[in-house]
């Protein structure tokens, strides 16, 4: 039997990426596949939906889903931890990597889709992961395609001509705020990777290899480089710190970022899904935001709730949440 876990996935798929820094992290034994053309069939077999990543435990059990796949390594593989000893500092991991995931995921795939010069770049490298040998003629023809799809599909996570200015704030906001912090230390919660840098830093490394991305990144966060490369084989330099050193600069990016801007979306996006509606309109600082409610988000509002009623430090996390505006959106309305 193998002792090796599989990961399917691609490296424009920020989610694939994130889910290797992990496995990389944790010293797991791992094969990463391509999937590419030649491996759709066998890939098909294990997958429920069609979504990468997919990984598959050495027993042969599939996975899929980012932030579950790494709950369940987790559990399996405790040491060392991605979750910082300080319940404070580990709820506001928490809550970061899912604003990472659902609301970093929009400047990736807006940056990615919406400007002719990214979504040539993009569409060429997926043409080149499905078909790596393919003459150039074939070359264009999976491109075109891949574009033609792709780009229809950048209205699922609400870009479109009246967000678009609200992301590209949003990217630059988040970049600013995360170079200071990073500024006095490697990774986000102190001297070693936590659960959020895994989900922030996939989303930002996507953006970064596509054109307009790296422009803003390079040009404009220059400070973020270090990270972006540290990340992709991230490693234990030291301990985590706790809230209390963490906050001056990551407070700033939950006010600005996750109570702003993520959690007034993730709620309207919620109650329009419980309402049926086919499109919701929900007014931020920046504007209004119109989109099709997004079905998976509202699952992980709902796991990140339960994480928020279990934390053994409720008092001091409500605190934590309340100052920087993050505890209403959060509160159960049932308590
Ligand atoms: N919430 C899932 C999302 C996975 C996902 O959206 N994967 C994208 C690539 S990043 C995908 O497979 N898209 C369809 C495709 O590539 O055919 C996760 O965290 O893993």
């Amino acid at each position: 039997m193998s002792t090796s876990w599989r990961i399917y996935g691609a490296e424009m798929s920020p989610y694939s990426v994130k889910v290797r820094a992990y496995f990389r992290y944790k010293g797991i034994a791992h094969h990463w596949i391509v999937r590419s053309g030649e491996r759709q069939a066998e890939f098909a077999a294990l997958a429920k939906l069609p979504l990468i990543p997919l990984v598959v435990d050495p027993d042969g059990v599939a996975a899929q889903d980012s932030t579950p796949i790494i709950e369940m390594a987790e559990a399996r593989h405790p040491s060392p931890s991605i979750h910082p000893e300080d319940p404070v500092a580990a709820f506001a991991s928490a809550l970061l990597e899912e604003y990472g995931d659902e609301w970093g995921n929009k400047w990736m795939f807006h940056l990615r889709w919406a400007r002719e010069a990214d979504q040539l770049a993009g569409a060429s490298r997926i043409a080149r992961t499905i078909e790596p040998d393919a003459d150039e003629a074939r070359h264009l023809a999976i491109a075109t395609q891949v574009r033609e799809r792709m780009v229809g599909r950048v209205g699922f996570v609400g870009s479109n001509s009246g967000t678009a200015p609200i992301i590209e704030a949003s990217f630059l906001d988040a970049l600013r705020l995360l170079e200071t912090h990073l500024a006095a230390r490697p990774y986000l919660f102190g001297a070693r990777p936590a659960f959020a840098d895994f989900a922030i830093w996939a989303q930002v490394r996507s953006a970064f290899t596509d054109p307009t991305g790296y422009g803003i990144v390079a040009n404009r966060t220059p400070g973020m480089l270090d990270w972006i490369a540290r990340m992709e084989w991230p490693r234990a330099e030291g301990p985590f710190e706790d809230w209390a050193s963490l906050e001056p600069t990551l407070g700033p990016l939950l006010r600005a970022e996750v109570a702003a801007r993520f959690l007034p979306w993730s709620l309207a996006n919620a109650a329009a899904l419980a309402a049926g509606q086919e499109e919701f309109t929900v007014a931020l600082a920046d504007g209004p935001w119109t989109q099709a409610p997004q079905k998976y988000h509202a699952r992980s509002l709902a796991r990140l709730r339960e994480r928020h009623r279990e934390s053994p430090a409720r008092a001091d996390v409500d605190a934590m949440l309340s100052k920087w505006g993050c505890l209403a959106p959060l509160a159960d309305a049932r308590r």
